[in-house]
């Protein structure tokens, strides 16, 4: 909550108690239609699911077996920690016998996972990144889990999510992210605003703490790995020496995705992960990173591109297409967009001059 925002509801009231996800859904939606019920019970799914992830984390240290690697690489190339397939079981397990999900996509799996019982009904998609930084994880740093969720498009007869490779992000019907950190926070927008729950432990409940967060305008914060500096391309170099060189802006950087976004969120700035020489579309995955993070941003009145164009415009090539990343307060983000600019403007005067 920012220091000039004043409690949604008066301190612990009977009323901010009952305010609760599910609620805070239908409230959204200012119906009690099928939609409504169904996008109110799969926000409730999920908060079920950091619950279980938040419980896991605050234990992991004195339990066997649940920090450090499992030995195996994902579909990215990553090793995998233990706390990334236990967040990965429970969001499938937390939609079983739903009747409400039928395809889930994470970065911690291949494929599309199908849950046969539900797919006869089930229209919606959930994307995820069940453990989001998990380097931070056996050294109890903040983690987060994303999620966007998406209206299934025709029968995916194939099993191959045709649908979500032929359309772009402006298609989520849901995005957010739980962040796991001093308290439990969920942050989510259905397009119409981002909306903050603290998880209340002793009610076993998320609590809204506040609604229609905007964006500051303007940050001082820049958020990124300059151990990559060397390998951007020229602009972001110029944007780097830039914020080095003016007076008035901070570098804040956890290396894990959620904690960064949501201090950009709360106090504006800017988080840039570009594409290296080494991996030009960057590091970053669209369909349960970027994308969702992007349509928040976007709702709370920042910006988010690629450099080139809108995140949200993004069609993927396949399943984990990975997209380079700035993000945040408008005026920040376009002062990076403007080195972009400013550099494919002098290769153009360059090759005009050599033609
Ligand atoms: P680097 C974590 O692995 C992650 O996907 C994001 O949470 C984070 O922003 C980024 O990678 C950190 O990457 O290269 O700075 O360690």
């Amino acid at each position: 909550m920012t220091n000039t925002q004043q409690p949604v509801i008066p301190e612990m009231s009977l009323d901010r108690d009952c305010t609760t996800l599910s609620r805070h859904v239908l409230q959204q939606f200012e119906s009690f239609s099928t939609e409504a019920q169904d996008l109110s019970a799969i926000m409730n799914r999920i908060a079920l699911a950091g619950k279980l992830i938040a419980r896991r984390l605050s234990r992991a240290g004195l339990m066997a077996n649940t920090l450090g690697f499992t030995g195996d690489v994902n579909v990215q190339g990553e090793s995998v920690k233990r706390m990334d397939l236990y967040a990965n079981d429970v969001f499938i397990s937390v939609f079983k016998q739903s009747g409400l999900v039928c395809r889930l996509a994470s970065e911690e799996m291949d494929n599309l996972y199908y849950i046969p019982e539900n797919c006869p009904i089930g229209r919606y998609t959930l994307l995820f990144d069940p453990i989001d930084g998990s380097s931070n994880v056996d050294i109890n740093l903040n983690v987060g889990s994303i999620f966007a969720i998406r209206q299934q498009v025709g029968n995916d007869s194939e099993g191959e999510g045709r649908d979500l490779l032929e359309t772009n992000a402006r298609e989520q019907v849901a995005a957010g992210y739980i962040l796991y950190g001093p308290a439990t926070v969920l942050v989510y927008t259905m397009g119409k605003g981002v909306h903050s729950f603290f998880l209340d432990p002793s009610l076993g409940e998320f609590i809204l703490a506040e609604e229609n967060i905007q964006i500051p305008e303007k940050g001082s914060i820049y958020s990124t790995n300059e151990g990559n500096f060397w390998q951007w391309e020229e602009s972001y170099r110029d944007f780097t020496r830039y914020v080095h060189r003016h007076e008035g802006y901070t570098a804040r950087y956890s290396g894990a995705l959620v904690g960064d976004i949501h201090r950009i969120l709360m106090q504006g700035g800017v988080f840039l992960y570009p594409g290296t020489v080494k991996k030009p579309q960057g590091k970053l995955r669209l369909i349960y990173e970027t994308a969702p993070l992007a349509f928040l941003v976007e709702q709370a009145g920042g910006r988010a591109t690629t450099g080139e164009e809108p995140i949200l415009d993004i069609i993927p090539s396949e399943l984990h297409t990975r997209t380079p990343l700035i993000i945040g307060s408008t005026e920040n983000v376009k002062l990076v967009e403007s080195f972009i600019e400013d550099r494919v403007r002098r290769e153009k005067e360059t090759a005009g001059s050599q033609a």
